[in-house]
């Protein structure tokens, strides 16, 4: 399992969105999954709503001092889960990803946990609730394929697509950091590593 990243280069960079490809190996992906059952044992995952009561196909939860919520009263981050519990702390397997491609200069206060059926989509938006953009969006990508959007700084325009893969990180900084980006789709069978299927997307943010 290999915990002890070593710095390389991204292996691809659209629109300065930094993919690196099976930054994860397979037993580091288990070892992470173990770690997020915990997770969404303490905080269950729930089907947001937008504020006006329509149901998102992702379902999510969070880990961290804040997590994300969405419901009628629209979207935020928040200190407790739905059920009106703290979040569990981020694991550190997944801080160590953080603070090798992110920052080692400071935690993340919010890892966001989305599950994807092969039904859910993620619609084109930009992560703009945090205080302070020069920290990174990093997002970690286990279980099936999915097609990732990535469009421009302002709505509209040409976009590009690239499928990320159970393993990928890929980091959302700098000139990137409020580029609009959503997931088109997620290519069912594509991984073993989740016994019934569907993909994990986790985003660490620094949102304070
Ligand atoms: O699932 C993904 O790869 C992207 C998730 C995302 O855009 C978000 O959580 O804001």
């Amino acid at each position: 399992m290999s915990d002890n990243f070593g710095r390389k280069p991204p292996d691809l960079v659209i629109r300065g969105f930094e993919v690196f490809e099976r930054f994860l190996d397979e037993p580091f992906q288990r070892a992470l999954l173990n770690d997020l059952r915990k997770v969404v044992k303490a905080a269950p995952l729930f089907a947001p709503t937008t504020s006006r009561g329509k149901e998102m196909s992702v379902r999510m939860t969070s880990a961290g001092k804040l997590g994300w919520v969405s419901d009628r009263n629209g979207y935020r981050y928040d200190a407790l889960h739905p059920q009106g519990v703290a979040w569990p702390a981020i694991p550190n397997s997944i801080l160590n990803i953080w603070r090798a491609v992110g920052s080692e200069n400071r935690e993340p206060d919010c890892c966001l946990i989305n599950f994807y059926n092969a039904n859910a989509r993620m619609g084109l938006h930009q992560d703009r609730d945090e205080a302070d953009f020069s920290w990174p969006v990093v997002s970690i990508s286990l279980g099936d394929d999915a097609l990732f959007r990535i469009g421009n700084q302002t709505r509209g325009g040409k976009t590009e697509s690239v499928w990320l893969r159970s393993g990928d990180v890929v980091v959302m900084g700098g000139d990137a950091r409020l580029t609009y980006h959503g997931v088109d789709r997620i290519k069912a069978g594509t991984s073993l590593l989740l016994p019934k299927g569907g993909r994990i997307n986790l985003t660490l943010r620094v949102v304070t």
